[in-house]
């Protein structure tokens, strides 16, 4: 109930941050891209984790304010440091399955590039897997918006358990994100190992760019090279970092 309320006072007076978690490309042996990761402090309770505030913001209706609020941030920091776009691919930024589901949204999206002058390949969205299995109207003529403006898809948490497969290949992603929960097992237990590997060889066949999620020690990222993933998110190489400390990494 409090976090509810607080969350009406953070979109008054705009109070969230945005962290940047770096990926790194196995292939030129530095980050490569980043992650935009909201963030939310209480001044009691402390920092409220994204997947709570965003769920409640979707009940009370106030993600695509919030998401209009974050983007137009992440816009702001590439403009004050856009010399970090020849380091970097693009900026990776979260959209939710409510915003997608919004006719005209994707073009308020576009919009805010275009107010700051960017060029839209700066920026790439995840979507979540379970959205493309909603097929919906404005889903589509989202995804065709962006398709047009040059922003890349990427479809983020992938092999969590909710895609339609059959609906995640009609939709146009350059980049797949293998979700974290598969990296499990990966050095101990053979089927995990045969399973993540298999999904890689898959994915890449069909000519996907691939990030491994949540790599966390030397033994995974070694695997995960050796079956041929692309790029690696996780707390191995870097946490989620405010600004000034991601500049000072890439
Ligand atoms: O940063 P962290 O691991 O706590 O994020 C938890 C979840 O919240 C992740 O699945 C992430 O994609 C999601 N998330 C973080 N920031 C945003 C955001 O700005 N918008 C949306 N829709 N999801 C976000
Ligand atoms: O679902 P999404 O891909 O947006 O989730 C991104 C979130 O995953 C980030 O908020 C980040 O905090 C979390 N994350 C990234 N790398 C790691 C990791 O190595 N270990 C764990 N436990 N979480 C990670
Ligand atoms: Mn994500
Ligand atoms: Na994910």
């Amino acid at each position: 109930k409090e976090v509810e309320h607080f969350l009406k006072t953070a979109v008054e007076q705009d109070l969230f941050e945005v962290y940047y978690q770096p990926v790194y490309s196995l292939k030129e042996k530095r980050f490569i891209t980043l992650e935009a990761l909201s963030r939310l402090r209480h001044p009691d309770m402390g920092m409220i984790p994204p997947d709570v505030f965003i769920n409640i913001a979707e009940r009370q209706g106030e993600i695509s304010q919030i998401a209009l609020l974050q983007f137009r941030r992440v816009c702001g920091f590439v403009k004050e440091n856009e010399q970090i776009m020849e380091k970097i691919k693009n900026v990776k930024f979260n959209l939710s399955p409510s915003e997608l589901m919004k006719p005209g949204y994707s073009q308020k999206l576009i919009d805010v590039i275009r107010e700051y002058g960017l060029k839209s390949e700066y920026f790439q969205f995840e979507i979540t897997e379970s959205v493309a299995t909603e097929y919906s109207e404005s889903f589509c003529s989202a995804v065709e918006d962006f398709n047009k403006a040059g922003i890349q898809l990427c479809l983020d948490d992938f092999g969590s358990g909710y895609a339609n497969l059959n609906a995640v290949l009609k939709v146009p992603f350059a980049v797949v994100k293998i979700d974290r929960s598969l990296l499990n097992g990966i050095c101990s237990d053979v089927q995990a190992a045969d399973f993540y590997r298999s999904i890689v060889m898959i994915m890449k066949s069909m000519g996907y760019m691939i990030v491994a999620e949540g790599a966390e020690t030397e033994e995974e990222v070694e695997l995960l090279g050796k079956w041929g993933v692309d790029m690696i998110q996780g707390f191995y190489f870097s946490r989620p970092l405010p600004e000034k400390d991601i500049l000072k990494i890439i």
